[in-house]
């Protein structure tokens, strides 16, 4: 079900479970900011979610009430897995589903790192 962005974060979310480490993931990436793991569902040859460490919804929860520290050490974060994964030449692209238009299905702010071959389908 798609998620309501006028609702509180819900602390049993599947992304909150795998940072309590309730659900096992393979750790591509972790810092004091993000997480890091592949995408159960992957969409290209590489597929990867960074999720902030901090409980917000959405982009625009996190944009409005994170700290700058937050903001800065997850775009931070986001540079890095990509770095670690060697994807300075060759690219990458980045999505974030926010709300019901957008199909976002999991309520805890993330992004999708899509690679490793051309990407199709492009939107913007
Ligand atoms: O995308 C939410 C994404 O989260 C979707 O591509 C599947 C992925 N997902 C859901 N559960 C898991 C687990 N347990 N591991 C890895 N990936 C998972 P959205 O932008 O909300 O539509």
């Amino acid at each position: 079900m798609a998620v309501d962005l006028t609702r509180p974060y819900d602390a049993n979310n599947v992304f909150a479970k795998i940072l309590r480490r309730e659900i096992p993931v393979e750790i591509l990436y972790e810092d004091d900011f993000a997480l890091a793991f592949p995408d159960i569902t992957p969409q290209a040859a590489i597929h990867v979610l960074i999720i902030p460490k901090g409980a917000y919804v959405s982009a625009s929860d996190f944009g409005a009430s994170a700290s700058d520290l937050e903001i800065a050490g997850y775009a931070r974060a986001i540079s890095n897995v990509a770095t670690q994964l060697g994807l300075q030449e060759a690219g990458y692209r980045l999505i974030s589903n926010a709300g019901p238009d957008a199909g976002q299905e999991v309520p805890h702010y993330h992004v999708h790192l899509l690679a490793g071959e051309k990407l199709s389908a492009k939107l913007i």
